[in-house]
């Protein structure tokens, strides 16, 4: 019986960027904890349906048959799956984003956190929350985020199994919107999960990136505690601005950033300066998502959607967490 499930992205206010050391086992441990906002819109939904007797997993991903690296990815992800189920069936994974896939707008969190959860059902295992999202973080370190709404933490941990890095719920007092703005069209020409290796192995600014990490987090849980926007804001951007940094200063270096993404920040500090709240962050990618007040968010909107340069915006709010939303023909 097909299973099918949706996970929405989500966006790091303070981002997860490296990877510690798990002795070449597979965990995919974060080097620094995260907070996220799960957003209301874009999303992926993947349905599962075993395939007795096939030789091999099959993969589609936006209505085309995929193989080679990106087939390999999901079938070591699949294979964990298995063996938690004590089951050896390949199955045939089909998937629709409704993000653009690997521009930077997070399609490895929603991608990874809905097979997770597809495929964990489809081979009969009946997980808690907890348990899929360590699952999932084994598929992609931000998917880890998506089984949750709202505002989410993922747990650093200290253990070397990685049981106690999972992801939570965290309460806040505010509520925000993300206007996520559309710098470039295409793939990402490199993806986090070399970007974040490269840095860590090359960058002197990455070490830097660790010590100052925690301070960021507990300033943020302060943030959302005391429903103090412009604190979270202003914390979001020192985190941004951080993790690219690492990047810049890389052997050899690399940018996420385009034009358009320097003329789009410019953009949110004269809105700033008008005085309306608004403040920036990139992921891997050239995107600019811009935290605001839902009060705000149709003036900070149509004041990027007038950069030049800028594809088109989006308002999200805060979303629900990945659910099943079929299971059975
Ligand atoms: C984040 N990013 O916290 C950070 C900020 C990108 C920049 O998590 O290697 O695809 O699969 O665990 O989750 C994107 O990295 O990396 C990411 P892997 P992932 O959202």
């Amino acid at each position: 019986m097909p299973v099918t499930a949706y996970a929405h992205t989500n966006i790091a206010l303070v981002k997860y960027w490296g990877k510690r050391d798990d002795g070449g086992r597979g965990l995919n441990l974060p080097a620094v904890g995260s907070l996220s906002l799960t957003l209301d819109r874009f999303g992926t939904e993947t349905t599962v349906e075993l395939a007795p007797g096939h030789a091999s997993d099959a993969l589609t991903l936006d209505g085309t048959s995929r193989s080679g690296a990106e087939l390999g990815r999901v079938t070591s992800f699949l294979d964990l799956v298995r063996q938690a189920a004590g089951k050896s069936d390949r199955v045939h994974v089909s998937s629709r984003n409704d993000v653009p896939t690997a521009a930077g707008l997070a399609s490895s969190a929603s991608g990874f956190c809905a097979l997770a959860f597809a495929a964990s059902r489809a081979f009969g295992l009946t997980l808690d929350e907890r348990a899929l999202s360590i699952l999932a973080r084994r598929g992609s370190g931000s998917a880890a985020r998506s089984v949750f709404g709202g505002f989410v933490q993922l747990h650093l941990g200290t253990r070397e199994d990685g049981e106690d890095c999972f992801a939570e719920q965290v309460p806040a007092a505010l509520e925000a919107r993300l206007v996520v703005v559309r710098c470039a069209t295409g793939p990402k020409e490199v993806s986090s999960t070399f970007g974040m290796g490269h840095a860590q192995r090359t960058s002197p600014y990455f070490p830097a990136w660790v010590a100052t990490h925690p301070a960021d987090l507990v300033d943020a849980h302060a943030a959302l505690a005391h429903g103090d926007l412009a604190k979270l804001g202003e914390v979001m951007e020192h985190s941004t601005l951080k993790m690219h940094a690492t990047t810049f200063a890389a052997r050899p270096p690399f940018f996420y950033w385009t034009p358009t993404t320097l003329a789009a920040l410019a953009a949110v500090r004269e809105v700033r300066a008008r005085g309306t709240g608004a403040w920036a962050t990139m992921d891997a990618g050239p995107h600019v998502k811009v935290l605001c007040a839902p009060a705000d968010a149709a003036v900070v909107a149509a004041s990027l959607a007038a950069v030049p340069g800028v594809l088109g915006v989006d308002v999200a709010a805060a979303g629900p967490g990945a659910r099943i939303v079929r299971s059975g023909a």
